[in-house]
């Protein structure tokens, strides 16, 4: 509880900011969208990762308060970046949402009520989820997972791969992009079998209607490997590390 206080504390206190990573369209190289990730610039800590804070942040339930935050800070970040300039390439903003958070009774309401605020568009948001809970197929999650998609909002599974999604589940996930597992990417020029199974998640991908996103993508020659099997989009370090808003800016006007 005192942790979940200190946590509400720095809500309250403004101290959380979020960053944005680029999701590049590997066709065009241009950036597609950017995924928000979350910092808490801490009084006398510094800069703070979710690795240090998200964990406690999901055990205490001070979660869902910072989940609220991100996302309203994120699609109001959005709505500005295109009031700015209508005409840029990025499309969406892709948020995480821990388990805990999408369970919390109310979840779709608080998504609409976010996009009210900002004044955004449902087509402006992903929503980035866990495999597991997709795979739970607690009857609830799937009918709210459809509701946001019936509001227009897309829903990526995030680290797809490391869990254990079974072929003939993926066919009726209600779900519009996978977000495939850097585990998967860091391999593809040097493991005949990893580029195989890439190569065969993008194929099946592609035929089930969803959008590939490959994470971690670090080197140019991952990219070329991708962008010939056909993965729509990539995100890493080879394009850009997570970033602040005005960054985010210049390299949306930058030449690829
Ligand atoms: O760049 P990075 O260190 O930011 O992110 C580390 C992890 O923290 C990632 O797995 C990411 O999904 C998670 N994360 C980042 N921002 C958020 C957030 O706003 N909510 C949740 N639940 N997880 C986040
Ligand atoms: O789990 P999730 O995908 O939400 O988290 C993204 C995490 O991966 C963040 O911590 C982000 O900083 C990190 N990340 C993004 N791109 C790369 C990359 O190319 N290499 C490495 N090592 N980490 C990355
Ligand atoms: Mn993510
Ligand atoms: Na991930």
């Amino acid at each position: 509880l005192e942790v979940r206080a200190a946590l509400h504390d720095a809500i309250d206190a403004e101290q959380f900011r979020n960053m944005y990573q680029p999701i590049v369209d590997l066709h065009t190289g241009l950036i597609a969208g950017v995924e928000a990730l979350v910092r808490w610039e801490h009084p006398t800590r510094g800069l703070l990762g979710p690795f240090h804070f998200i964990e406690v942040a999901e055990e205490s339930g001070a979660i869902v308060a910072i989940g609220d935050w991100v996302l309203r800070e994120a699609l109001a970040q959005f709505a500005r970046w295109r009031a700015d300039d209508p005409d840029m390439s990025l499309k969406y903003v892709s948020v995480n949402v821990s388990a805990r958070q999408f369970r919390t009774p109310g979840f779709v309401e608080r998504v609409r009520e976010a996009l009210d605020a900002a004044g955004a568009r449902p087509e402006w948001l992903l929503l980035e989820i866990t495999e597991s809970l997709v795979l739970r197929d607690a009857e609830q999650v799937w009918n709210d997972l459809r509701m946001l998609r019936a509001l227009g909002v897309r829903i990526a599974i995030d680290d797809f791969g490391t869990g254990y999604s079974s072929l003939s589940y993926l066919r009726q996930m209600p779900v519009d992009v996978l977000k495939l597992d850097k585990s998967f990417i860091d391999d593809i020029l040097t493991s005949d079998q990893q580029h195989t199974m890439v190569d065969s998640i993008v194929a099946l991908a592609r035929n089930l209607d969803l959008k590939v996103i490959a994470e971690g993508v670090e080197q140019t020659g991952q990219r070329a490997a991708l962008a010939a099997m056909g993965c729509p989009f990539g995100q890493g370090y080879l394009f850009s590390k997570p970033a602040w808003p005005d960054e985010i800016v210049a390299l949306t006007h930058s030449v690829p």
